[in-house]
């Protein structure tokens, strides 16, 4: 069953897949596959190549690779959730590669509902590395991942192995400080310099604006930071930082 399936997604043009049994998956802040799907068995991950958009200084071009493999990763989740359906009678549901995700004071939008380093840890795609990503054997840091849940019974691909080889470039090349301290990346470090339009830019721009005379809110919406601010609100989140993926020497596919 797993080749049928390994065939389907190589034929899409995913870079590669891996298997995990439910039972094998672990993510302590996540919250447990059953309550997002009762009867899960197992899941299936999709690895993606990242573009080499995101070694451009240019944000505009790095952050479109972005795009472009989130919305190819989309479709790829909803043509294997089908394939599962259609061919193997199975059910199946797909996990978004990063939102929606849960909104609130409480986790911040910090936590996905399947995490899907951990599924890939699990599904044998890689091991986590000192930038507290996984590592994929040939594309390093830079790959992202999908995943489809389903009912399907099958096993766990074996464990990657030891990838990162501790060079430290992404803790020197994190322009934040946010991987000083090792297995744990400083979030708010990290989402700052990451996404200056996020919702902490958005509380920041606004309660400027309320509290400042009428001048001075007639320069503040030609800055640039209120023009980046705009375009998020049809984008969504955007990164502006990639240093832990580029500067990671890991693969060279
Ligand atoms: C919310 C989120 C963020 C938040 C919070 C990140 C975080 N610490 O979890 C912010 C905005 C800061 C962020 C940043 C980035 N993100 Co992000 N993010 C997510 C999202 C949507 C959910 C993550 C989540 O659930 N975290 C909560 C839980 C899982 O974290 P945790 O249990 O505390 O685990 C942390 C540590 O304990 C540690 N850890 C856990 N187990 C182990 C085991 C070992 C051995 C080690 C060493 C460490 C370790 O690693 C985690 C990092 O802090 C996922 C998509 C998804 N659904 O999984 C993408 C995702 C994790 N992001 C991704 C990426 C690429 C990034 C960025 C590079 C930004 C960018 N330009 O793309 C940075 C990387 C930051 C970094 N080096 O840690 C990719 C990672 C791909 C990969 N190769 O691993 C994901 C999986 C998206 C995808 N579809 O592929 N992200």
């Amino acid at each position: 069953m797993k080749e049928k399936i390994r065939e389907f997604v190589t034929g899409l043009g995913v870079d590669d897949v891996g298997f995990a049994a439910a039972k094998d998956y672990r993510s302590p802040q996540s919250p447990a596959l059953d309550s997002i799907m009762p009867g899960i068995k197992s899941l299936v991950v999709m690895a993606y190549r990242e573009l080499d958009n995101c070694e451009s200084e240019n944000m505009q071009i790095a952050f479109t690779g972005r795009m472009d493999v989130m919305e190819y990763a989309r479709s790829c989740n909803y043509r294997l959730a089908r394939f599962l359906n259609r061919e193997l009678g199975a059910k199946a549901m797909s996990v978004p590669p990063s939102y929606p995700l849960h909104m609130s004071v409480e986790t911040k939008g910090m936590v996905g509902d399947v995490s899907l380093r951990h599924a890939a840890a699990a599904a044998g795609l890689g091991a986590f590395g000192r930038n507290n990503l996984v590592l994929h054997p040939r594309f390093g840091s830079k790959v992202v991942f999908t995943a489809v849940l389903s009912d399907l019974e099958l096993e766990s691909d074996p464990p990657a192995g030891k990838v990162c080889n501790q060079c430290n470039a992404c803790v020197e090349g994190c322009p934040a400080g946010a991987l000083a301290e090792e297995g744990k990346t400083h979030l708010f470090r990290c989402i700052r310099n990451g996404q200056p339009y996020g919702i902490g830019g958005h509380i920041e721009f606004w309660n400027r604006f309320v509290d400042s005379p009428p001048e001075k809110q007639k320069e503040m919406v030609k800055d640039v930071h209120f023009w980046r601010l705009y375009q998020a609100g049809f984008i969504g989140f955007q990164y502006f930082c990639f240093n832990c993926m580029k500067s990671c020497p890991v693969g060279r596919a």
